[in-house]
């Protein structure tokens, strides 16, 4: 990339001026409809407020704070354009929170949709400096509508360079600890050019759509960044459960799909309700894709599932299969562009067929905002992501568990997403979380937290069922010695289950 580089620019001003201004860029509930002139416009106009009325300057930090909907994707664009940094938040997350991030980030402006506004006004009491709020509401009505009154749609980009932050990603991880990974304007476009160009290989007339929020980068790139570089369009949910998000793609026509296992799951199971002839790709990360589940949507869709493995701290994808690579069960090979191998705890590299840790280089890296935990991530410039894998003969990349998730039972090492995909491949559960229960003979047993699919009772005789059918599936002594039912498994914001939860419960 030249050395001045602005994402906004790149990403939206150019459809604009190479003639594609009419082009569909936006579309949401209630008839809304953005063409890329009109996002660009908007830009524009959102950018001299924040200069000119709210004191942005380049390098300040302004935490947004909002669902997906096209508002906020504006002001996103529009504080890159104006050389800011884009601190996106859960629009769940409660004001205790919130607080860790206005002062991990030291906030000075906040923008959120007015509909969030009171934990943030909370969170505003307790931070160590309060920041100015200015909320919105619907496409830019309230407080920052009153600001956009007569403000000029033209605004000359700040003279950014390719490596300026232009983005603080906060990750709670599924350990609860927030870090903040900071990315640049150049990190904005390699992820469409490693992994949308290479991998997923859509074109301008794709219509993306999507349930992970914009403040998870599986989202902000499937549902923005990606359909941004070759000029598509993208349909953005403020709703996006299952079933909002399977009426949606028959609603909009929508072609390419990014969300989660879970929720490819449940549309699953009420597949007759939808129209889904329109979807020619679906993405699957956030959580790795159990082989039942592939096989399942194949069947039912004709279509393979890409699943992929990306982390925060990388922005975005880096192991995956193009779709006619994709060997199911693997979540692939490494992106072009990024090197990945399999480690032991002294960080060597080992053979093709051993399990051991995963490390990934390339164009992105781990880079924590002022954080100790760079140094347990970053190994000798490999970034160590927390993911047991097996690479095989033929360089594909096979989940095992992540580090933490393995059971040791009785001298056996069990990785407790098998003994999940085993179980979910049962026609009676719907998720199910796999953690180590502590036991005084065997260390630790395999404990086995079921949701059920509708129709079905939790009955010992179903949990003798379950367990005989995983000593069907996998080696016996994986089965769950411990099945426990439950309505919901404790998630992050991004939708990844949180297994320690699952383990503290099973420590209790
Ligand atoms: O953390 C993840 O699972 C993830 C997956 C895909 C893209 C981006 C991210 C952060």
């Amino acid at each position: 990339y030249p050395e001045m580089l602005n994402a906004t620019v790149e990403l939206v001003d150019r459809h604009v001026s190479e003639g594609r201004g009419d082009r569909p860029a936006l579309l949401a509930p209630g008839g809304v409809r953005w063409t890329y002139g009109d996002l660009a416009r908007t830009i524009d106009r959102m950018a001299n407020v924040l200069t000119q009325k709210l004191g942005l300057v380049p390098g300040a930090r302004v935490l947004l704070r909002s669902a997906n909907n096209p508002t906020k994707v504006a002001l996103y664009m529009a504080i890159i354009k104006a050389g800011g940094i884009v601190v996106a938040t859960m629009p769940l997350l409660r004001s205790r929170e919130l607080v860790q991030i206005l002062d991990k980030a030291k906030i000075g402006l906040v923008l959120s949709d007015a509909a969030l506004g009171e934990e943030m006004e909370k969170a505003t009491d307790l931070a160590a400096e309060r920041p100015r709020v200015v909320t919105w509401s619907g496409t830019a009505g309230g407080e920052l509508g009153a600001l956009l009154e007569g403000a000029s749609d033209r605004f000359e980009a700040a003279p950014t360079r390719a490596d300026d932050p232009c983005l603080l990603g906060f990750t709670s991880g599924t350990t609860g600890l927030p870090k903040a990974t900071i990315h640049y304007q150049r990190d904005l476009l390699v992820i469409c050019d490693c992994y949308a160009k290479e991998i997923l290989q859509a074109n301008e007339d794709d219509v993306f759509i999507g349930s992970p929020p914009l403040a998870f980068t599986f989202g902000l790139g499937g549902l923005v960044l990606f359909p941004f570089r070759v000029g598509a369009s993208a349909v953005l949910l403020e709703k996006a459960g299952p079933a909002d998000l399977a009426k949606a793609i028959g609603e909009y026509k929508a072609t390419i799909s990014f969300t989660a296992p879970t929720a490819y799951r449940a549309i699953l199971s009420k597949l007759d309700e939808y129209d889904l002839s329109s979807l020619r790709k679906c993405v699957s990360a956030g959580e790795t894709l159990p082989k039942p589940t592939f096989d399942a949507w194949h069947e039912a869709t004709g279509i393979k599932l890409m699943d992929g493995i990306g982390a925060t701290e990388m922005l975005h994808i880096f192991i995956a299969a193009r779709e006619d690579e994709i060997r199911p069960g693997a979540t692939g090979k490494p992106v072009p562009g990024y090197e990945a191998k399999i480690v032991d705890f002294e960080g060597n590299e080992m053979p093709r067929g051993t399990s051991g840790r995963l490390a990934v280089r390339g164009p992105i890296g781990c880079r924590y905002l002022a954080d100790e935990r760079q140094r347990v991530y970053v190994e000798k410039g490999w970034n160590v992501t927390g993911d047991t894998y097996v690479e095989d003969e033929d360089g594909y990349f096979w989940f095992q568990a992540r580090n933490d998730d393995m059971i040791v039972s009785a001298g056996y090492n069990i990785a407790g997403p098998e003994v999940e995909a085993a179980l979910l491949s049962h026609p009676a559960v719907m998720e199910t979380g796999v953690v180590g229960a502590p036991d005084p003979e065997r260390g630790h047993v395999v404990r086995a937290y079921v949701v059920l699919a509708e129709g079905y009772e939790d009955t010992p005789a179903l949990a003798k069922d379950l367990q005989d059918h995983v000593k069907r599936e996998l080696a016996p002594y994986k089965y769950p010695r411990q099945i426990v039912f439950v309505d919901g498994l404790p998630k992050t914001q991004s939708g990844k289950m949180q297994r320690f939860a699952l383990r503290r419960q099973a420590e209790e």
